[in-house]
């Protein structure tokens, strides 16, 4: 069956969780320095402000909700599904 444009995404987030969760030990979750790294890669139009790499840490700690020093894939899909929603109401 043909890949849709949604498998597609959805896929590609997941990939892009992995990629940066497996750098440490524990590959099912982003550590600190893998979701700065993250974002950093991913999204580097971030760092282009003034003040970017404190903002990019503030976005670090905002993304964990639960506060246990690790970035877990709810926690990722909440922070794309915000970009989502903000790139929309700006476009
Ligand atoms: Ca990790
Ligand atoms: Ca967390």
């Amino acid at each position: 069956m043909a890949q849709t444009a949604l498998k597609h995404v959805i896929e590609c987030l997941s990939e892009v969780f992995d990629k940066y969760a497996k750098e440490d030990e524990d590959v099912h979750t982003l550590s600190k320095a893998e979701a700065k790294k993250l974002l950093e890669t991913e999204l580097p139009e971030l760092l282009k402000n003034p003040g970017g790499s404190e903002k990019v840490k503030q976005m670090v700690e905002d993304l964990d909700l639960d506060q246990d020093g690790k970035i877990d894939f709810l926690e990722f899909s909440i922070m794309t599904m915000t970009l989502s929603i903000a790139h929309k109401l700006c476009s």
